[in-house]
């Protein structure tokens, strides 16, 4: 079984976790996701109220090449162990997720477009954009609701690294995309992807 991978990144707050949610939903046991925020470093070297402020949108946050080692074990045919993030920690969890090869595995991320080692991976890459506002309004809600922040808090890091790093390392990751999506609410969007991945799973049987 050839396992085919699709990357799709997206600055925060763009849709990319409920657009790739509704795609798993719709695919089960046929699609895995594999969320690079999960791949966010280890950082029990210092305390909760320093790891609060480390820059979370810059590409070194991330260990992408444990992510690049794991998509290569899947496309040999072997199982990995996938880190899990506690956003609520900022930090790793003890926890680990089993990873299987599977037909369509889609990697989700801000930046799984930046790093050309891990971009090359993947068979189809798509950008899903959206306008700044409603993705700070998005954030906002789902990290007050999802990951235990506070509105002051938001705003703070929005302002300082988030919105900066997304002009300097999100946004340019576009023109490497072969798919820009206008809007996670695009329903014929949505559906020209399903339809895709539907033809891949039919024409990739054992
Ligand atoms: P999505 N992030 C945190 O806020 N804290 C962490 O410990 C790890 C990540 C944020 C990160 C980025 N940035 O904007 C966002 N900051 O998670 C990516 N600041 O996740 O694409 O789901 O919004
Ligand atoms: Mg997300």
């Amino acid at each position: 079984m050839k396992t085919v991978f699709i990357g799709i990144a997206g600055g925060t707050g763009s849709g990319k976790s409920t657009f790739t949610k509704r795609l798993k939903e719709y695919f089960g046991d046929n699609l895995t996701v594999i969320y690079h925020d999960n791949y966010y470093r280890r950082r029990d070297d210092i305390d909760f109220e320093h790891r609060k402020l480390i820059n979370y949108d810059h590409p070194d946050s991330l260990e992408t090449s444990l992510l690049i080692e794991h998509i290569k074990q899947l496309k040999n045919g072997h199982e990995v162990e996938g880190p899990l993030y506690d956003f609520t920690q900022h930090n790793r969890s003890d926890k680990t997720v089993l990873i299987k090869p599977c037909k369509v595995i889609i990697v989700e991320g801000i930046l799984v477009l930046h790093e050309t080692q891990l971009s090359e991976l993947f068979d189809y890459k798509i950008y899903l954009d959206a306008d700044a506002d409603e993705r700070i309004l998005r954030r906002a809600a789902r990290d007050i609701k999802m990951r235990g922040r506070e509105l002051p808090d938001i705003i703070a890091q929005y302002l300082s690294t988030v919105k900066p790093m997304h002009n300097l390392f999100v946004e340019p990751t576009k023109s490497v995309a072969d798919i820009i999506i206008n809007s996670a609410l695009n329903e014929a969007a949505f559906d020209i992807v399903k339809t895709k991945i539907e033809s891949i799973i039919v024409s990739n049987q054992d």
